[in-house]
């Protein structure tokens, strides 16, 4: 859905080692300096503004706030943001009056700050337009749905910059099967995130949701909002499933959950959820069946057909999540025909199950799930399910799982983990093999039957090669061992 649109600026403007004819530089308190750039677009509900060029010395950064409430600001934005291969768009201040501010630390000399700023983005402050507008009654708000609170806070609503403006969408947090990280997949639909260049410009708009019953609606303004893009890890367009798998670069709100998935097809007439964001309003759920139907402008292979028995879909639900009963995710909407007034005509979600090959590699990295990552199990065995975990084919004593844990060769019995030294000097100088995918545990004892050993050092983290601990009281003597375990 479109909720925005570009304007061009009447000239681009170019700030290049000096303060042009935009204004001067103004010092600061502390000794720097700053230049500001005031921006309207009248009626605007909000603003983004794309910068073409920026170069800005070390220290120097970039703010962008609204004129008339300057606590409402985004940034700062320093050189590592900036990118030589693609523009930069600013994140949504909700205003009319923009304020463009740079930075320079004392001492920074301005030939070096160099910016070009040519367009923006206008979010319609039209109260007809969809955007923000009345609450449908006949949707269900999520939050008389207590059951669903907790799996929508994984579904956040998407604000993209595509190729003809401001597109709102849906999307959601989804998991992954390996515990050791927490990692910030998002899945939406591709016609809502494109490519690289489109998740460039993501805004992830979270909790946008009534907070209780009977309480406000909030404000799309006033909800928590990651920014900073994603990156594009893969997709397919629809005609195919409509799917784009996306890594968030910017870490989500506390609170924000992630959903997790099947590639269990669900049988004709199974209860299926899903929520989503009408229209760009506050967060609504549906409930009702995969109807094994299919349409002809959508190839019935690479989608589910659902018809609801209570709520409907609009633009801007585009990307939401299809959930089971088991809250497991199946699929992304990608389109379909059920309205207000025809609530019972179908839609149709793209399905998890024909992207799941296409995004294993990040949700699912121990695709036989023996705890070793595909990945490994490729390395020194050549498939992702060909390492045995209680086999020790290199005869070292450790087996494959071992060996895993230890992030040490499976296939070299020279490789285990072991302690290589021990000094014994003024101070124990504990010295063992180590990867630095990996975190050791340096134990100590006076006697090798007793189960608790005292603690010399915990989570100490891997170095390459060899890793080294000190115990400064020598005495008395006694042993020691290692742990190791995935951070
Ligand atoms: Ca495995
Ligand atoms: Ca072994
Ligand atoms: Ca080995």
């Amino acid at each position: 859905m479109r909720i925005g649109i570009f304007r061009d600026l009447p000239a681009p403007v170019v700030f290049c080692g000096g303060p042009a004819a935009y204004g001067g530089w103004r010092r600061t308190a502390g000794g720097g300096r700053f230049w500001t750039l005031s921006l309207t677009s009248p009626e605007a509900k909000a603003i983004r503004l794309r910068l073409d060029t920026v170069f800005l010395p070390p220290g120097a950064y970039l703010l962008v706030y609204d004129a008339k409430d300057p606590t409402e600001r985004r940034g700062p934005y320093t050189d590592a943001l900036f990118r030589t291969d693609a523009p930069f768009w600013t994140d949504s201040i909700f205003t009319a009056d923009l304020m463009l501010e740079c930075n320079l630390p004392p001492g920074a000399p301005d030939t070096e700050a160099t910016l070009k700023a040519d367009r923006i983005v206008h979010l319609y402050a039209d109260p007809t337009a969809p955007w923000r507008r009345a609450a449908d009654a006949t949707h269900n708000d999520i939050v008389f749905y207590p059951a669903w609170t907790n799996t929508g806070n994984a579904v956040a609503g998407l604000g993209t910059v595509g190729y003809d403006g401001y597109l709102w969408g849906t999307g959601v947090l989804v998991s992954d099967t390996d515990d050791s990280t927490l990692i910030d997949y998002f899945l939406t639909a591709n016609h809502c995130v494109r490519d690289q260049a489109e998740a460039d410009t993501v805004e992830f708009y979270w909790f946008y949701q009534t907070p209780y019953p009977g309480a406000e609606p909030p404000a799309p303004e006033d909800v928590p909002r990651t920014g900073g893009g994603a990156d594009y890890l893969a997709g397919a367009g629809t005609s195919e499933n409509d799917f784009a798998l996306l890594r968030l670069r910017s870490v989500p709100p506390a609170g924000a959950v992630y959903a997790g998935w099947t590639t269990e097809p669900p049988t004709n007439g199974q209860a299926v959820i899903g929520i989503h964001h009408p229209a760009g309003t506050r967060k609504r759920i549906n409930f009702g069946a995969q109807s094994g139907g299919s349409c002809p402008s959508y190839p019935s292979a690479y989608y589910w057909e659902v018809t609801w028995g209570s709520g409907f879909t609009e633009v801007g639900s585009s990307g939401s999540p299809l959930l089971t009963e088991s809250h497991e995710l199946v699929g992304q909407l990608s389109g379909g025909f059920s309205s207000s007034t025809e609530p019972g005509l179908p839609d149709y979600y793209g399905r998890f199950d024909i992207a799941y090959p296409l995004v294993r590699e990040w949700l699912d990295p121990d695709s036989d799930g023996d705890e070793m990552l595909d990945t490994w199990e490729i390395r020194y065995f050549g498939d992702p399910s060909n390492a045995t975990a209680g086999a020790d084919g290199d005869g070292d004593g450790f087996c494959n799982l071992a060996e895993y844990i230890a992030d040490t060769n499976p296939t070299n019995g020279e490789s285990f983990l072991r302690i290589l030294s021990i000094s014994n000097k003024t101070a124990n100088v504990i010295s063992f093999g180590s990867s630095t995918g990996r975190c050791y545990d340096v134990e100590f004892s006076t006697n090798l039957a007793d189960t608790a050993w005292d603690t010399v050092q915990s989570n100490v983290p891997g170095q390459e090669a060899f890793t080294s601990v000190t115990r400064t009281n020598t005495e008395p003597a006694g042993y020691y061992r290692i742990r190791v375990h995935l951070p």
